[in-house]
């Protein structure tokens, strides 16, 4: 596909992670990056709620040869357009009436909702929400379910492969392992198969660079942020 420039605004190892990772897969590094201050509340200004009124990170900005610009805002739906946007890269089985391409997508989608809707309830009570605000038996319920139904699925395809769809890595990959990565760091997928998993995947040189902001997330909020007064879950 040609294309005048890609934007990524992010926030380090939140969601847009795996849009840079994916990025950086496909189209190296001929895109731009903006980071977007969450803690601070940037994502509430105007200027930035005109361009994604869900006042979230990843926002993607694709400008098309014609000079027009096209936005996107679900970290799924990107990953999922830029694979296919990208088909000479080999990152997803391509649309056939075999049973590989609706896995691969299953797996996109799992990972981009009902996977992360448990890690995301986890987040937020844990540490989003004013402590007034959060509740106990939505951690417990979503750390159990997680547990319980996400992570032995999770675990049966990789004891058979080494990718969640099979032996070939592909787009699912940049979001089931974000989202493991997510999950360790709420000392969820312990058992040495997540590790193995994310151990092959870190080797990736896209995943090297996605992640090298890594260490500019705390999970928890400091004090005084004006994300503690904004956030609405
Ligand atoms: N469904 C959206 C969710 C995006 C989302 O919730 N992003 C979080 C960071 S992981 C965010 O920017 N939250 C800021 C806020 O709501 O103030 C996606 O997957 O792209």
């Amino acid at each position: 596909m040609n294309y005048k420039k890609i934007k990524l605004y992010h926030y380090p190892s939140s969601r847009s992670a795996r849009v840079y990772w994916t990025l950086h897969e496909t189209v190296g590094d001929n895109f731009e990056v903006e980071v977007v201050p969450l803690y601070d509340g940037e994502q509430y200004k105007e200027s930035y709620l005109l361009k994604n009124p869900n006042h979230c990170v990843p926002l993607l900005e694709i400008t098309l040869e014609s000079g027009e610009t096209k936005s996107m805002i679900e970290s799924g739906a990107m990953v999922e357009w830029l694979i296919d946007a990208f088909p000479e890269k080999n990152l997803a089985p391509l649309a056939k009436a075999d049973f590989s391409r609706a896995d691969y997508l299953q797996m996109v989608h799992f990972g981009s909702t009902w996977m992360d809707m448990m890690l995301w309830q986890i987040r937020i009570h844990e540490h989003m929400l004013p402590v007034s605000e959060r509740d106990q038996r939505t951690i417990d319920r979503y750390r159990s379910k997680f547990v319980n139904e996400i992570e032995p699925q999770i675990k049966e395809r990789l004891d058979k492969s080494p990718y969640i769809c099979g032996d070939l890595f592909s787009g699912a990959d940049c979001i089931i392992a974000s989202n493991v990565m997510w999950a360790r760091g709420y000392g969820l997928c312990a058992d040495e198969v997540f590790r193995g998993y994310l151990s092959r995947v870190s080797k990736r040189e896209a995943f090297i660079k996605a992640y090298a902001d890594a260490h500019d997330f705390s999970a928890e909020i400091p004090e005084g942020k004006a994300i503690i007064s904004r956030f609405t879950g």
